[in-house]
């Protein structure tokens, strides 16, 4: 199997094992389980880890749910993205939504695979979110996932590990970057492009450079049958553009309830001409490279934080718009939701 976090390859055997988290002590024990009743053994296995051997060693130490192995087809999903362009806002949205029943329409429901590491995520993002706070700028050196969730439904049981590392990370050219190491594990990229966006990004709108795509297309390029992957194109922040056609039109419906690939489709072909429009067609780059792909405009917060660097919050709140529909456009591609209308989602 292939490991999430360091992306190695390695065989996962079948020992009577698992690690289980020593909160107080705040590490790993191994303990042997083979002399418990099979019901103790997979209460424990559920709560407990694995240590991954680690093969190239190029990461630290880490360790997966012990369960990890057991589901056949686990998924990667890696997020793409200038510094500031609200890649963190947007996957917090995002899995908090998947998380209070977001996909039911789909018929999925989320759970946490990954119980300590869901529970920073809760603690750290989502919690912050939803009391107002805006989110800080995600560390620069990370390579490790944010979080791994086990998703169910018609196309069977998933992992799903996401990965968010710091804008500045994907920006540095230099080779083998390890924090963007994960793109080379990745089975899907959600591109985040943030609209309206000179401020932050301390570049005019309309410069038509995205290095961030430009360097995780040119690695995944590297890659044998890159160009199946599945991509999204979430252009976030669109609650700046909620006046503005095209934009307007979509923020309005809010959250879909059905699947329809005619219908993500048209909204693709509407962010298309946004960021043509624009002068952005730099972020267009993905849709010219892999082969399904979608876009869409979503929203993480619904409003500007105000405040100053490290202690900015929405002053109303956070209202997310359509952050799921990135993921479900993802979930379509990757065969999580199943069908015929899914097999359409992101071709011409
Ligand atoms: N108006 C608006 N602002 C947003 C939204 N999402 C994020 N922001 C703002 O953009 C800033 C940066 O967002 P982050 O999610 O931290 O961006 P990032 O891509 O994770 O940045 P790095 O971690 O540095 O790579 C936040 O502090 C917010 O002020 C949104 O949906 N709407
Ligand atoms: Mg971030
Ligand atoms: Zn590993």
């Amino acid at each position: 199997m292939r490991c999430p976090i360091c992306a190695d390859e390695f065989f996962w055997p079948d020992e009577p094992t698992v690690s289980l988290h020593n909160a107080e002590h705040d590490r790993y024990e191994l303990v042997d389980i083979s002399a418990l009743s099979p019901a103790k053994q997979a209460d424990l296995a559920r709560r407990g880890y694995r240590e991954c051997p680690n093969p190239s060693g190029d990461t630290s130490r880490h360790f997966l749910p012990a369960t990890y192995a057991n589901y056949a087809d686990p998924l990667v999903v890696g997020l793409v993205g200038a510094s500031t362009s609200g890649k963190t806002h947007l996957l917090t949205a995002m899995i908090r939504q998947a998380y209070t029943g977001g996909l039911r329409p789909y018929r999925i429901t989320a759970a946490a695979l990954d119980f300590r590491r869901h529970a920073h995520f809760r603690e750290n993002y989502i919690e912050r979110f939803e009391r107002g706070g805006a989110l800080p700028a995600t560390k620069t050196g990370i390579i490790d996932a944010a979080d791994i969730l086990l998703l169910r439904g018609p196309g069977g049981e998933r992992p799903v590990t996401f990965f968010d590392v710091a804008g500045e990370d994907l920006e540095s050219p230099e080779a083998r970057n390890r924090a963007s190491r994960f793109l080379v594990g990745a089975d899907a990229v959600i591109f985040v492009h943030a609209s309206d966006d000179p401020l932050e990004t301390r570049r005019p709108a309309a410069a038509s450079e995205n290095k961030s795509f430009d360097l995780a297309i040119e690695r995944l390029q590297g890659i044998d049958g890159s160009g199946a992957l599945p991509a999204t194109i979430a252009v976030t922040k669109s609650d700046r553009l909620r006046y503005q056609p095209p934009a307007d039109r979509w923020l309005r419906r809010g959250d879909e309830q059905v699947l329809d690939a005619a219908r993500i489709r048209d909204e693709s072909r509407d962010v298309y001409a946004y960021l043509h429009h624009i002068g952005a067609g730099a972020s267009l780059r993905p849709f010219e490279s892999f082969a399904r792909t979608t876009m869409h405009f979503v929203s993480a917060s619904g409003g500007d934080a105000v405040g100053e660097a490290m202690d900015k919050w929405f002053p109303r709140g956070v209202r997310p718009t359509r952050v799921l529909e990135p993921l479900v456009s993802i979930l379509a591609m990757t065969g999580v939701i199943p069908g015929v209308e899914a097999e359409k989602v992101g071709k011409p």
